[in-house]
Formats: structure tokens, C-alpha cells, sequence
């Protein structure tokens, strides 16, 4: 019997979940609860931490979850780290859905930083504009360079923010280049901070920056432990058992 968890929050993770819910596989998906409303789901969905590596292998189990598909976006390493040890102490398949790094192309002024704190480091002294597209949960390690304005683009309205020059940009992706070509004229950005999620959902103001030849500083991904991987979501369904021919994938 298949019964598939999918830990969700991108978008290749809503887009497998309207495969799964197009076969009428018993699939659930799970959300962090990071956002005040999340996009709705056409598959049965909890929200919130499983607490821990030890609440997780507790839920396999009390669930009778057959399979689990980690497509989870690249920075949320924690969930990926739990996932890994989680199915191998229960001996649940896992199956990580892993998009390519994006890759600087020519016209590009990307510098490589490995965390947040080098990318507060690559900033430049003198003022400047800053594009910070990494969300809300890495903000405040920028309260060290408080001379720049910066621009948020946050999913949700913020608290108290830790930086005195910004303005917040409310938008869940996935984004267009028209749309961020216009917010980096808009507010006359001078560098893009971004994090290397892949994927298309937020490439765009990747694109914008090359055509205003806007610097972006690339924070470069986490460590995972190894795991099984698959990009196309063809492969997903192979994996769980079904073929995907009649969906086209
Ligand atoms: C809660 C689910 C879908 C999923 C859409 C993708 C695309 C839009 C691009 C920019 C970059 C950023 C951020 C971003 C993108 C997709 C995808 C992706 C980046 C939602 C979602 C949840 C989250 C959590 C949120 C984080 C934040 C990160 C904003 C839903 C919309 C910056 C990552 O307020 C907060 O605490 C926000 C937290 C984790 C990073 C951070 O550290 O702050 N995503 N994003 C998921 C959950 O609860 O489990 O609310 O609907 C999902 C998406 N965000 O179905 O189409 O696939 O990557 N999300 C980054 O990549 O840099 C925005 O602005 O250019
Ligand atoms: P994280 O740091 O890797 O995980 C922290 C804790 O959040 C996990 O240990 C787990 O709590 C809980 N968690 C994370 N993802 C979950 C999920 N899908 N379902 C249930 N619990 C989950 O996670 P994060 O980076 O904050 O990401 C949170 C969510 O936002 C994920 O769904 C991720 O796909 C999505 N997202 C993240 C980013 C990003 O930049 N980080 C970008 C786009 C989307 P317990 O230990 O209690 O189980």
C-alpha cells in the first residue's frame, strides 16, 4: 500500500502534489507552518514541526507511512538532515527531489559567499541599495552593515525589523522577470543578495540583475548528507511505483 509523505514548501512540491492527487495516491503533505497562509494543497496536508528526528520517525510509524519524498527547498537543511536519520532508523524509503544549482552565465557579476555572515562581509563599506531576496530569517545578521537601505521581499508583513533603511516588498513567488526588472529600477538597486535556491521560482530577479548588470552576492548551499535523488518528477512516480506515462512527465 503507498502511502507517501511529501515535505513540501516549493514549487516542485506543489506541482508533485497535484500528480499524486491526479493518481489518487494516499499522499500527505507537510508544511513547516513558516507562512501565515499557506498555498492550499490538493492532498490531505499537516502543518508544523514533527519535533524532531524522534517526532518524525514517530509519525512514519503511527501513520503507516510507506514512503517519503524530501522535496523541501535546498537551504531547509535541518528538515532534510531529519528526514535522512528519521527513515533510516524506521527503514522508510526516501527519496530528496534536489534542483540544479544555478549557475552564473555570461553578463553575470556573481560573487560565491558559503553563509549569510560572508555575505554581510561582501557588502561595501559606502552606502548602497540592497536587494535582500533571502526572506525573513536571516535578517538580522545585516544589522552589522546598517548604512545600506535595504529592500525586503518577504512573504509575510514582519515584526520589528533589524535593520534601520527598510522597505518591505510583500510577494510569494514564483516571480516574474518584467516584475522584478521594474523592483530593481523601482528602488535604483546597486547589489542583489540572494541564496542558491535553483529551480525557477526565484531565477527571475537573477535575470533582472544580469540585464541591469546589478552585482548579486550568491550564498552558496548547506551541506546534505547523502541521500537518494531525483529531479524529474517522472522519476518520482517510477520510484513510488507508478508510471508516469499517461501524465506526461
Ligand atoms: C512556507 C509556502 C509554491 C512554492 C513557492 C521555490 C519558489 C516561491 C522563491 C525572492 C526569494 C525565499 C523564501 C522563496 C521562494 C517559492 C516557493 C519559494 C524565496 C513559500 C511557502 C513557505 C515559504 C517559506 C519561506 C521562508 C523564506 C523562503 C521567501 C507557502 C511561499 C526567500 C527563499 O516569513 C518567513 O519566515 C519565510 C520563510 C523559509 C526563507 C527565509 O529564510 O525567510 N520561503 N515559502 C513553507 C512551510 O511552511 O513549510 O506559504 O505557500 C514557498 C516558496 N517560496 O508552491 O509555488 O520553490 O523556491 N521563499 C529563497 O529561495 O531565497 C523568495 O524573494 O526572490
Ligand atoms: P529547516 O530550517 O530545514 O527546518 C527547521 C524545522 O522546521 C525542522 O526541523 C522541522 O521541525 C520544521 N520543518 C521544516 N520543513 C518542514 C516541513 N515541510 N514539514 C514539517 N516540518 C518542517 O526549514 P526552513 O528552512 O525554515 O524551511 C521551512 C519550510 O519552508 C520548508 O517547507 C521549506 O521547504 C520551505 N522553504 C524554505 C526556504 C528557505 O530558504 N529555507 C525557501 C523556500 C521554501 P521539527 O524538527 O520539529 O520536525
Amino acid at each position: 500500500m503507498t502511502r507517501p509523505l511529501l515535505l513540501g514548501g516549493t514549487t516542485e512540491a506543489s506541482h508533485l502534489a497535484r500528480l499524486l492527487a491526479a493518481r489518487g495516491i494516499d499522499a500527505v503533505f507537510s508544511y513547516a507552518g513558516r507562512t501565515d497562509a499557506p498555498l492550499p494543497q490538493p492532498l490531505p496536508t499537516r502543518i508544523g514541526g514533527f519535533g524532531g528526528v524522534e517526532g518524525l520517525a514517530a509519525y512514519l510509524r503511527d501513520n503507516g507511512i510507506s514512503h517519503v519524498i524530501d522535496a523541501t527547498h535546498p537551504f531547509a537543511a535541518g528538515m532534510s538532515r531529519n528526514a535522512v536519520t528519521a527513515c533510516a532508523q524506521t527503514g522508510t524509503p526516501l527519496l530528496a527531489i534536489e534542483r540544479p544549482c544555478w549557475q552564473a552565465q555570461d553578463g553575470d557579476r556573481w560573487t560565491h559567499v558559503p553563509g549569510v555572515e560572508e555575505a554581510v562581509a561582501a557588502l561595501p563599506y559606502r552606502p548602497a541599495r540592497v536587494f535582500l531576496a533571502i526572506g525573513k530569517q536571516s535578517l538580522a545578521a545585516f544589522a552589522a552593515r546598517p548604512q545600506h537601505r535595504y529592500l525586503l521581499r518577504l512573504v509575510d508583513a514582519p515584526g520589528d525589523l533589524p535593520l534601520p533603511k527598510a522597505t518591505v516588498v510583500l510577494a510569494r513567488g514564483p516571480f516574474d522577470v518584467a516584475g522584478d526588472v521594474a523592483l530593481l529600477q523601482d528602488h535604483a538597486i546597486t547589489h542583489v543578495v540572494a541564496k542558491n535556491a535553483g529551480g525557477t521560482g526565484a531565477a527571475a530577479k537573477l535575470v533582472a540583475a544580469r540585464q541591469r548588470g546589478v552585482p548579486v552576492i550568491m550564498i552558496d548551499r548547506p551541506h546534505l548528507p547523502a541521500r537518494q535523488t531525483a529531479f524529474h518528477l517522472g522519476d518520482v512516480l517510477r520510484w513510488l511505483g507508478h508510471d508516469s506515462a499517461d501524465l506526461g512527465v
